[in-house]
């Protein structure tokens, strides 16, 4: 066990304040006088950055001088959110920032909220990447993260009579404090072309290309005395001009090495549901790949000679089926580039390579035309043809498994064939993965899938996210969760204390406090903090069944008008939650969440008893003000569809209740925290799959169910805003529904009905949110991390010079 040294500690408020205010004296140019928030937003940031060179340049260098084996996470989503609050935390800058802070007379929260969220992700895969950077620092495993320098990260939305409206989000349009740009870090990225033969060897002859370059962050970790690299690439031009054209009176097309460099890191796929088939995408994820992949073998060849070894020193992750092209390209680049054989580059590469499986949807499954992939990538459709034919050969494998079938390409084939291990997310999750999706090659390659169930940082979203509950665990069992969150199991022996579960409720109601009145100055909505708070944030998606929820709002609101003297458990339920902008059931979904809540939230018989809050733009630090107040965790989805979800671990830790299917992550947390703190409800992912198969099951379901009957009725009488907005949502619920929305409902409601007889006994409910909390300790980030490094990437931490 090494001694956390902690630079950090001894720093004081006046040593902070005296740093904040050189640079921003002499960083930001400004005397304190004229000052805005964001100019000491600014010196306040590049004080903690200073903070974190040394550790970071520590690491580095102690990782090269051991020889170090390096993790390489590839993914085209990192969901960072906000970085200074957390770096605050993670170097122990508190209280002492605080101070400083005070001393220069500044609000520390008007300085955090300051900070434009980092939205380079979607949702639960991009925010488990930025956990995973957290949970590597914080565990001093060398690391480089891989991504895009996205110039707009995602959408910002905002509601128009009820309807999502998408605008451009432009995080970049202000200098981004944390990052380093590293202009000898420059990879040139071809595309197009022709590969000719010569003398046996394919040489690849572009037809464009761009410059891909590193912008560096570092990712501190917890205790301050680890940073790895969040390495970020933005495409530039290769010439700023082609003269001869300009000279020649062509100046469009002069522009064009300009044009295509700029279009591919300027903005995010904001989909994460269909595969979009755009040229474009095909273009970035191979843009992130080749210049990773080329970075790993230029650090690697400078540090060992031989490419024998590589995978002793190397081991790459692929978030997803994204960045599949690796295989190819790293086959490519040991073949064309370092002259060795097929084979040897092929075995070099699976041994290399892994992924990690993040989805079973069909619609989210990559696939490219051969034509397409041909035409971008002309090598690489060689290589992938050579793959193909070498797996068939060498596996007799049966004629309908493979790679290229028809004229598609299938990115999970690819990824599985190039990969020495294929994760799954969560326990259900991964056998789903065995006996679907990928059930032929799991019988050919038998030891290849294995799990590793998702985890999140209890950095951010404990110790950051919810002061009061830290406070009251640090006073309780001291602060050592933070790094080893199995302690919380310490939590366990003050669950049938009285004046704990008193602190316990304290922290709770101060936090649901803080989160009413900003629903009420932001949106208007008056959340009664004695209410069950009740949650429901991610990406809006049937799947997900938002539906369901706003469904059981409806009959509960029926239900509570036509007996209001009936004994209610009051309950605010909050939204948060983007749709694809091409996703338009998603987002008639959201339309009729805001059009139930402006009717029923000003309904004068039953507004004391139930409250719709739908926040516009949910994001990462949205979620941090959510999470902590919420009492109730809806992770509802139809079972076999959520690969794990993350939030609902997030939920758990901060000491909220699941109401839940039995699906990814759920039942873990279920099996954890104990079947009697948990509310399930609905069909497991067997029954569900009978049901869907059996005819006419959503309208047997509905005609069965009284409540749901009614809901669905008062939609369709225009109730809620017109009707005619909502037929094809209707028809679909009537005539098809594929999730299961109609077959869930009755036990959907009857179990929120038992949430409320249980919430009415605070005692007793209070006891389960503490047992929630105590139980959590398994669904750290940490124990995901150290779970890769054993059975995946075959890494050890490095111990800092
Ligand atoms: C456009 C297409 C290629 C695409 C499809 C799907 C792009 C992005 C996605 C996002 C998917 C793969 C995703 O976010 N999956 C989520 O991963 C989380 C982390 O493992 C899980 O917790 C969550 O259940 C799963 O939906």
């Amino acid at each position: 066990l090494r001694k956390r040294r902690n630079v950090t500690q001894s720093l004081s408020a006046q040593d902070l304040r005296d740093q904040i205010l050189h640079h921003l004296t002499h960083t930001q140019g400004r005397g304190p006088e004229f000052a805005t928030v964001f100019d000491w937003r600014l010196a306040v940031s590049y004080t903690v950055r200073d903070l974190m060179v040394g550790p970071w340049v520590g690491a580095i260098r102690a990782a090269r001088d051991q020889g170090a084996k390096r993790v390489y996470y590839l993914s085209m989503e990192f969901l960072i959110g906000r970085i200074l609050g957390d770096a605050i935390i993670n170097l122990n800058l508190e209280p002492a920032m605080g101070e400083a802070l005070t001393l220069l007379g500044l609000d520390e929260q008007v300085i955090l909220d300051d900070e434009p969220d980092a939205a380079l992700g979607n949702g639960g895969l991009g925010r488990l990447a930025a956990c995973f950077m957290e949970s590597l620092s914080s565990l001093s495993c060398p690391a480089f993260g891989y991504g895009i320098r996205y110039e707009h990260g995602l959408f910002r939305q905002r509601f128009e009579g009820g309807q999502q409206v998408e605008t451009p989000e432009d995080w970049l349009n202000q200098p981004h404090p944390w990052e380093f740009v590293r202009i000898n870090y420059s990879y040139e990225i071809g595309f197009k072309g022709h590969v000719d033969m010569v003398e046996g060897h394919a040489v690849w002859h572009p037809g464009e290309s761009v410059v891909a370059r590193a912008y560096d962050t570092p990712v501190i970790g917890w205790g301050g005395d680890w940073a790895n690299t969040l390495r970020l690439w933005g495409a530039h031009p290769t010439t700023l001009l082609d003269l001869k054209r300009f000279n020649a009176g062509d100046h469009t097309a002069a522009a064009e090495p300009e044009a295509l460099a700029r279009t591919l890191s300027r903005v995010l796929y904001p989909d994460d549901t269909t595969e979009s088939g755009k040229e474009l995408r095909l273009k970035q994820e191979y843009f992130l790949t080749s210049a990773a992949l080329q970075d790993i073998l230029a650090r690697f060849l400078a540090e060992h000679g031989d490419l024998e070894i590589l995978p002793d020193k190397v081991a790459i992750q692929l978030n997803d089926t994204h960045p599949a092209i690796a295989g190819p390209e790293l086959i490519r680049l040991l073949m064309d580039v370092h002259g060795l054989a097929f084979d040897r580059a092929q075995d070099l590469a699976r041994r290399t390579l892994n992924y990690t499986n993040h989805t079973l949807l069909p619609e989210a499954l990559e696939r490219w035309s051969t034509w397409l992939m041909g035409r971008v990538l002309p090598r690489h459709m060689q290589i992938i043809q050579m793959i193909d034919e070498d797996h068939r050969k060498t596996t007799n494998r049966p004629a309908h498994i493979g790679i290229v079938h028809g004229d598609q390409v299938h990115m999970g084939e690819l990824a599985f064939i190039m990969a020495g291990r294929v994760n799954g997310v969560s326990a259900l999750h991964t056998d789903l993965v065995k006996d679907t999706v990928f059930a032929d090659l799991h019988k050919l390659h038998p030891d290849r899938i294995v799990n590793q169930t998702n985890g999140v940082t209890p950095r951010r979203w404990l110790r950051m996210s919810n002061p009061a509950l830290t406070r009251l665990l640090d006073d309780t069992i001291g602060t050592g969760w933070t790094k080893d969150l199995d302690q919380l199991a310490g939590l366990e022996t003050h669950a049938g204390d009285a004046i704990f579960l008193e602190h316990l409720r304290g922290a709770k109601r101060a936090n649901k406090v803080a989160l009413s009145d900003g629903l009420l100055a932001g949106l208007g909505v008056k959340a009664d903090p004695d209410a069950i708070f009740d949650v429901q944030i991610k990406r809006i998606h049937e799947y997900k069944r938002q539906l369901l929820n706003v469904l059981e709002a409806i009959a509960l609101w029926k239900r509570i008008h036509d007996s209001p003297n009936g004994d209610w458990t009051p309950r605010v339920k909050i939204f948060g939650g983007k749709a694809a902008p091409g996703y338009w059931l998603a987002k008639s979904v959201i339309h009729l969440i805001n059009d139930v809540a402006a009717k029923i939230n000003n309904d004068p018989v039953t507004a004391k008893y139930l409250q719709i809050a739908y926040p516009p733009n949910y994001n990462v630090s949205m979620a941090e003000d959510l999470i902590p107040a919420a009492d109730l965790s809806e992770q509802i989805s139809t079972a076999g569809k959520e690969a794990s979800g993350t939030g609902n671990m997030k939920f758990t830790m901060n000491g909220a209740l699941t109401i839940g299917t039995l699906d990814g992550a759920n039942v873990e947390i279920r099996e954890h925290v104990g079947p009697e703190n948990f509310f399930l409800f609905g069909l497991t992912a067997e029954e569900a799959a009978a049901e869907k198969a059996r005819p006419g099951h959503a309208r047997a379901a509905i005609e069965a169910s009284e409540d749901m009957k009614i809901a669905l009725q008062l939609i369709a009488e225009g109730q809620f805003g017109r009707a005619d907005s909502y037929y094809t949502l209707l028809d679909r619920t009537w005539n098809d529904d594929p999730f299961l929305v109609a077959s869930d409902f009755d036990s959907y409601f009857a179990t929120q009905r038992a949430v409320d007889r249980a919430y009415a006994d605070h005692a007793a409910w209070d006891r389960m949110a503490a047992l929630n909390i105590a139980r959590s300790g398994f669904f750290s980030s940490d124990r995901t991390i150290r779970g890769y490094m054993r059975d995946i990437w075959h890494a050890v931490p490095v111990v800092p010079a």
